[in-house]
């Protein structure tokens, strides 16, 4: 019988397949950072990424989620770590991201970056730091300023 045949040659290619994955140290996992007009746990706080500031492994991926319309995501020029990639993305649209290099992220939202809508990703790692105070130089407008250095305190790297 061919079909016999057939998984009969598959089998010890599929107990490979599946010792190599189930051996994997971790799977690159999936977070996401929901984009609002209100945060629904706060109301006076308009125009957010939740969370603001994400840890997460190399090769893990985030997932921009438009649960209120009228937002993107950009990185922030001089904001991510040499060797990663910039992004932007298109308003109102759900938008994933893999990050592999160490180091931290600055993003915000096109129209809101001037009135504070903006966030951090932090690609976890020895050498995370390592684009650190390049990140908090980088030029930043408005409100901006503000709630980066919230974000720095949040982080435990206080100016
Ligand atoms: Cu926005």
């Amino acid at each position: 019988m061919k079909i016999y045949h057939y998984s009969k040659a598959l089998a010890p290619l599929i107990l490979i397949f599946t010792c190599v994955v189930l051996a994997s140290p971790s799977y690159a996992a999936m977070h996401e950072v929901k984009m609002y007009n209100k945060d629904p746990q706060n109301k006076k706080n308009r125009m957010v990424f939740i969370p603001r500031v994400l840890k997460i492994k190399p090769g893990d991926t985030v997932k921009f989620v438009s649960a209120q319309k009228g937002h993107n995501t950009q990185s922030i020029k001089g904001m991510i770590p040499d060797g990663s990639e910039k992004w932007r993305s298109k308003i109102s649209k759900d938008f994933e991201l893999t990050l592999k290099v160490p180091g931290v992220y600055g993003y915000k939202c096109t129209p809101h970056f001037a009135i504070g809508m903006v966030g951090l990703i932090v690609v976890e790692g020895d050498n995370w730091k390592s684009n650190l105070s390049q990140a908090k130089k980088a030029r930043k407008v408005g409100k901006a300023k503000k709630i980066f250095k919230q974000i720095w305190a949040e982080l435990g790297v206080p100016n």
